[in-house]
């Protein structure tokens, strides 16, 4: 028997009978471990149409320090910082065109995870994707430029695995450390919605599916 790539296994533990889980994180979040695995392969496909429209960029905080996660957007709305500060826009400001369309493929599965979190009706504006190559991170912070902060946020991570900070209300709160796998989903709604949260350096590796890429999608509903 030879031994799987070390990278593999991911992907190897989630081959059998999958049991549903929804392990609830918090009032109003939720984690859906394995959630998007079976449609793993297309979501990397579409994300890979996406960036050849729109490509992935190193945007530049207020603060004037460039993100160490690479972005892009897809559907009416796209979140974008520059030296000015954060803002949706409806067009790229790297290209001047409309962001590209958002796939059936995404709409579908983020209504279908928020239903299934508590959250009928979803229908996001908005999907930021975010590359993390290993060494790539994201510091503490909410998510409260969306003007309807009654819409939950959907998070679906894909490639390598990464450990999710999930605070509280205030950012003394001590943050849970989660780790998400390829195929994992999350809904963060209700009275969670403005918690903060981050994601720890991404670690060296290679998946099978992206390589040396950790991707995650985020569904907002922006305006
Ligand atoms: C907890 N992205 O793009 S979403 C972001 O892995 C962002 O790239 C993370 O945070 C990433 O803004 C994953 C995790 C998340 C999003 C919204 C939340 C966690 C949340 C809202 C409330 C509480
Ligand atoms: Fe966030």
């Amino acid at each position: 028997m030879t031994r799987a790539h070390p990278a593999t296994l991911d992907l190897l533990d989630r081959a059998g009978p999958t049991e549903p889980s929804i392990e609830p994180l918090a009032p109003g979040a939720a984690l859906l471990r394995g959630f998007a695995s079976d449609q793993a392969v297309d979501l990397v496909a579409a994300i890979e149409r996406i960036a050849a429209a729109a490509p992935f960029r190193h945007m530049i905080v207020p603060g004037g320090h460039t993100m160490s996660a690479a972005m892009t957007n897809c559907g009416p709305w796209g979140w974008v910082t520059d030296r000015s500060g954060y803002r949706y826009a409806s067009a790229d400001p790297q290209t001047g065109l409309p962001w590209p369309s958002l796939p059936a493929l995404f709409r579908e599965l983020a209504a279908r995870v928020a239903e299934v979190a508590g959250h009928p009706g979803f229908a996001p504006d908005c999907c930021l994707v975010n590359r993390y190559e290993p060494g790539a991170r994201m510091g503490l912070h909410r998510d409260s430029d969306e003007k309807d902060i009654g819409a939950p946020i959907v998070s679906l991570s894909l490639g390598l695995p990464a450990t999710f900070l999930f605070g509280g209300a205030a950012r003394k709160d001590r943050p849970r450390r989660l780790r998400v796998a390829s195929g994992d989903v999350a809904v963060w709604g209700g009275p969670s919605r403005l918690f903060f949260h981050g994601v720890d350096a991404v670690p060296e590796g290679e998946h099978p599916l992206t390589g040396r890429a950790r991707y995650n999608l985020t569904f907002r509903k922006a305006r």
